[in-house]
């Protein structure tokens, strides 16, 4: 074999040379179609062909392209692939011979293969995954998986599109293979309290002839950063309590929610009063904000307290809220009753009206638990006038008469109005 290449290349230098022609045809056209009047061309007769033996000589191109000597045309033998024949060269010929004999003589044929757009751009995968931020700042690059047009010229990759465009743009680098990169880059700060997925789609357009294209699917998981802070459902709460409830007893539920995503979100209640004694009474639940007693209320003591409440996520970010309790009154109390000043003795001429003694009355509770009303028995010369609020004066109400009666003994009841009195 390689002696017959060595013996043709010395006939080729020896032999003349009668003329060259070129054509130039797309690729993939069907076998036996037209490449070339090849005798019209080179001037020479079909029967000169005939006569000639002529034939193709080609050290790799016989494959794709035959000669009909009859009728003195070049045909395509076998589908002609550009993108195998040539790959990436913008430039792609079939370069051969035809050899004639009885007197020997070759002429050079070139055929150019023009490229058609029969490839549309593909990405190797189908979909790239990222896991971004939500604090990414904005100019932020990623790298995308470029495509690939095999096909040349305007027929190749020409431009890339990303949808949609709220968040991200693409940006291309040029590349010494001649190639593009793109990136795609954060044009607008990302919110996973928003979108905690974003699908996006990259496609790739060549320019050819109908336009072919190409996508990728791009999916991005918004990673979570601690960016909101809990926040209370009021900034006041109010509860009621009754006094001396068993410890225990829950006064309220204060509630704070946080739009972040794990121990970003996750939420710890505390009581931060310092200066007065609410912490010795009440105890809110660090996990479900239960604000309950654990002590027990004198409303005597207290009738209103500000649990000041805190909320904290994880990160160290809080909200505040106070709950206001009232404490409500039960009659726990009885009246007291003080004797202000007594005279022990009495002249029996006494004037009506006198007064003999002041009497002070006095009720922890409130309300009608604490409204005290004091009435003594009506057989005695003496009345219980009210002279204010809780004082009242015993005065006599009619003559004594100490040979009648040098004594009295005097019983003052005082009741509040609550229930039970
Ligand atoms: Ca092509
Ligand atoms: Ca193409
Ligand atoms: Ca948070
Ligand atoms: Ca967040």
């Amino acid at each position: 074999m390689k002696r017959q290449v060595l013996l043709f290349v010395s006939l080729i230098s020896l032999g003349p040379v009668f003329g060259q022609v070129s054509y130039s045809i797309p690729e993939e056209m069907s076998r036996g179609s037209l490449v070339g009047r090849i005798a019209q061309d080179l001037g020479l007769e079909i029967k000169r062909l005939i006569s000639g033996k002529a034939k193709i000589y080609s050290r790799n191109s016989d494959q794709y392209i035959e000669l009909n000597r009859e009728r003195g045309v070049l045909l395509i033998k076998e589908r002609i692939d550009r993108e195998a024949l040539c790959t990436e060269k913008a430039l792609c010929a079939l370069d051969f011979q035809i050899l004639l004999e009885n007197p020997m003589e070759f002429y050079t044929v070139t055929v150019q293969i023009t490229d058609i757009n029969d490839n549309a751009p593909t990405f190797e995968k189908s979909e790239m995954n990222f896991k971004i931020s939500e604090s990414a700042a904005t100019g932020a690059k990623f790298d995308l998986e470029r495509a690939v047009d095999l096909d040349v010229g305007i027929n190749d990759l020409q431009k890339y599109e990303l949808k949609p465009t709220e968040n991200f743009g693409l940006k291309l680098h040029s590349n010494p293979d001649g190639h593009k990169n793109v990136e795609m880059v954060l044009l607008k700060p990302l919110d996973r309290e928003k979108q905690e997925q974003i699908s996006l789609v990259l496609t790739a357009v060549d320019g050819g002839e109908p336009q072919m294209s190409g996508t990728m699917q791009i999916l991005i998981t918004v990673l979570d950063v601690n960016d909101n802070a809990p926040v209370f459902t009021q900034k006041t709460y109010k509860a009621t309590v009754t006094e001396n409830s068993p410890k225990g007893t829950v006064v309220a539920t204060v509630t704070a929610s946080d739009a972040d995503q794990g121990s970003n979100s996750k939420i710890t209640y505390s009581i931060t009063n310092t200066l007065d004694n609410v912490r010795k009474m009440f105890y809110v639940n660090e996990e479900n904000g239960q604000v309950s007693l654990i002590e027990t209320i004198d409303f005597e003591k207290s009738k209103r307290f500000q649990i000041n409440l805190r909320a904290n996520d994880d990160g160290g970010l809080t909200d505040s809220c106070k709950l206001i309790v009232d404490v409500l009154d039960v009659n726990d109390n009885k009246p007291e009753i003080n004797i202000m000043s007594k005279s022990t003795v009495i002249s029996e001429d006494a004037k009506l009206n006198m007064v003999v003694t002041m009497i002070n009355t006095e009720d922890l509770d409130s309300g009608d638990n604490g409204n005290v009303k004091c009435f003594i028995s009506d057989n005695v010369p003496f009345i219980l006038k009210l002279t204010r609020n809780n004082f009242y004066n015993l005065v006599t109400d009619s003559d004594l008469n100490r040979e009648r009666a040098s004594e009295y003994n005097i019983t003052v009841t005082c009741s509040d109005e609550g229930v039970p009195s």
